[in-house]
């Protein structure tokens, strides 16, 4: 009898190990499930992870290749829109010190997981033998020295674990694993690896190091769930298909199409879902809810029932219960994920997008919608697609609009790039006026809505299809925020097109300030006049195109849309980082969408306007649905 072979090496030389010989497949198509791992050292990982990298670096080179990073909340936003891009097929790793290099990254984790995306963390912990504690950086939990900063992980990640010994690493791995390439599972893994533990030596299997295929599963309907669904749909005569991101990672949109087009039922996308459908199908009708197109909004208050797909029907989708208006509306909801398909009391079935729309396609087929109905939508989203056209070339002076700036993007743009953008008035502009042509086109990360995501994400997008051009769409209090990954782009040459939309504070923020009868208070970067007393003075005088220009990014500065256009076109030739600069006119409102969100204002106030606000927000209030399902015979 031969002994089995083992391999020595450190807990950390083990798991880079491990992950470069990680795949996964869907398909028929196998892929390496980590393309790299972003980092910054401290005395947490550089002895362990940093180390480990290093050698395999030497001695497979290409394989997980390290990214250093500038700040360990943008390096996670990267790897979550990598993982985006590629439709949740394969992932990037981050590693961190200890305590604060490993906090910054609990953000990042939050993004990753309410947007249903893997993305694999490996924050450094205190010693596992606590010998000489505190380290630097301890918490010091008074009630429990096991606790570290790093539990701060466990509601945001959809598996946590700690390597207290490294007999644990191997069953930590394979559940991680297993946890990352499940789409109904999927999201922040979290293992937290004890800095001593880290550097531990021990005779690893040998198989735990061979090359490993992960089966990125294509759940197919239950029969009796499908015949539900099907007669659900059947007894409808004004059905309306919400998009959302799931038909996009399961790549659906073909299938999408089909059943769409084959039963005569209208079409509207959420913000992960955008892109799903080209703006310009007859059977589109683009963005629903509270950041919709009024030919959503319109067509999704008389609809009868709503077929939900991949999407978890957050409160901008339903306008906050409100956007399906019709008392008897009942929902189909086809999601891979079972706690996603039960929401809003619908009648669930639990699969895979595209498993799910070729089953509903056989069970309906030769039914559709009326003619006429078909052609309210058709007639609604014509109407839509001119107030664009007039939004796009509004001709604002002296600053421009907002929507006149998205206007020239979306031009830039064309068919192959892609426009990426998270937080502030931006997104629910992009929803609404974007004209998509391609399903991977449209990169708004509106799960969390993190400021400071923009740029980290977009270097995602890039490292994942390099092929396309990204133009990356950022406020000046997003790229306030997080502006420090141009570096990172400028040292790997990763070529983005950052369009710094400058307006002198939080837009977004104000303009929902005024609705709730607060007055754009502490929305605006200006100084704080000696008068006053109050942050009420002159307009800050930053330079943002200067400090973009300091961290190595090509800068243009534009002040009229025509400047825009030629810039973006200039842009298109630079082999690296370029940021276009831009002020608007934060005051010039886009066409709106006709619906609700909620934020509540306060009950009892000295103020007029907010009393006022008060009273509008008791008579929106009314109309907001439980949605709890269709009585019950
Ligand atoms: C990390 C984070 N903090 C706060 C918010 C709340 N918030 C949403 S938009 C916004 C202002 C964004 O300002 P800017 O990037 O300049 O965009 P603008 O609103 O001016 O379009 C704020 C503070 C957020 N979404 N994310
Ligand atoms: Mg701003």
């Amino acid at each position: 009898m031969t002994a089995p072979s083992t391999v020595r090496l450190t807990v950390a030389q083990a798991l880079v190990r491990f992950l470069a010989a990680q795949r996964s497949e869907r398909d028929g198509t196998e892929r390496a499930m980590f393309a790299g791992c972003s980092g910054i050292f401290g005395h947490g990982n550089l002895a362990g992870i940093g180390q480990a990298l290093l050698e395999q670096e030497l001695r497979e080179p290409g394989t997980l290749r390290y990214h250093q990073a500038r700040n360990e909340q943008a390096m996670v936003h990267t790897a979550a829109a990598f993982a985006r891009m590629r439709n949740r097929l394969s992932a990037w790793a981050c590693t961190s010190s200890v305590g604060p290099g490993a906090t910054h990254m609990v953000t990042g984790a939050a993004l990753a997981t309410i947007n249903r995306l893997p993305v694999l963390l490996l924050p450094g912990d205190v010693f596992a033998t606590r010998v000489a504690p505190p380290v630097l950086q301890e918490l010091e939990y008074p009630g429990g020295y096991d606790v570290s900063v790093n539990d701060t992980f466990r509601p945001v990640s959809v598996f946590f674990d700690r390597i207290w010994r490294p007999e644990q690493l191997p069953s930590a791995l394979l559940g991680a694993m297993r946890v990352l390439t499940d789409p109904a599972a999927t999201g922040a893994v979290t293992i937290a690896l004890p800095q001593d533990v880290q550097a531990e030596a021990r005779d690893w299997p040998s198989e735990l190091f061979a090359a490993r295929v992960w089966h990125v599963p294509r759940p197919v309907p239950e029969p009796a769930a499908l015949a539900r669904a099907a007669a659900v749909i059947r007894s409808a005569q004004r059905p309306l298909i919400v998009a959302g991101g799931g038909v996009i990672y399961s790549e659906a949109t073909g299938e999408l199409r089909e059943f769409a087009e084959a039963a005569g039922i209208p079409v509207t996308e959420t913000q992960a879902g955008k892109g799903a459908l080209r703006y310009d199908h007859p059977l589109a009708l683009g963005a629903i809810g509270a950041t919709g197109t009024t030919a959503a909004n319109r067509m999704a208050a008389d609809a009868d029932v709503v077929i939900g797909i991949g999407t978890r029907y957050s409160d901008f989708t339903t306008a906050s219960r409100t956007a399906f208006a019709r008392p008897q509306v009942r929902f189909v909801n086809i999601n891979v994920a079972g706690a996603d398909a039960a929401k809003l009391a619908g009648t669930a079935l639990t699969a895979d997008a595209r498993e799910a729309l070729r089953a509903l396609a056989g069970a309906l087929a030769g039914w559709s919608t009326a003619a006429a109905y078909r052609e309210q939508g058709r007639r609604l989203a014509a109407e839509w697609d001119e107030a664009v056209g007039r939004a796009y070339a509004l001709g604002h002076r002296p600053r421009p609009a907002q929507a006149e700036v998205i206007g020239a993007v979306n031009d830039a743009a064309g068919a192959d790039g892609v426009v990426v953008c998270a937080a502030g008035s931006m997104p629910g502009e992009l929803h609404r006026l974007w004209r998509s042509q391609d399903p991977k086109g449209y990169h708004v990360e509106y799960g969390y809505s993190c400021m400071g995501y923009e740029i980290a994400g977009g270097l995602g997008v890039k490292i994942a299809d390099p092929g396309r051009e990204v133009f990356v769409l950022v406020g000046d209090g997003s790229y306030l925020m997080m502006a420090q990954e141009l570096v990172t782009a400028v040292q790997e040459g990763i070529k983005i097109i950052v369009v710094l939309v400058q307006n002198h504070g939080f837009a977004s923020i104000g303009a929902l300030s005024e609705t709730v009868g607060a007055a754009r208070f502490g929305t605006q970067y200006r100084y704080r006049d000696a008068a006053s007393g109050r942050l009420d003075g002159g307009v800050l005088p930053v330079d943002l195109a200067a400090n973009a220009e300091s961290l190595g990014a090509t800068v243009y500065r534009a002040e009229t849309i025509g400047e825009l256009r030629a810039a973006l076109a200039a842009a298109r030739g630079e082999p690296g980082p370029v940021l276009v600069h831009i002020e608007t006119d934060p005051l010039v409102p886009a066409p709106g969408s006709e619906a609700w969100w909620d934020v509540p204002v306060a009950e009892v106030s000295e103020l007029d306007a907010t009393r006022r606000a008060r009273k509008a927000y008791e008579a929106a209030k009314v109309d907001q649905r439980p949605y709890l399902g269709p009585p019950q015979p």
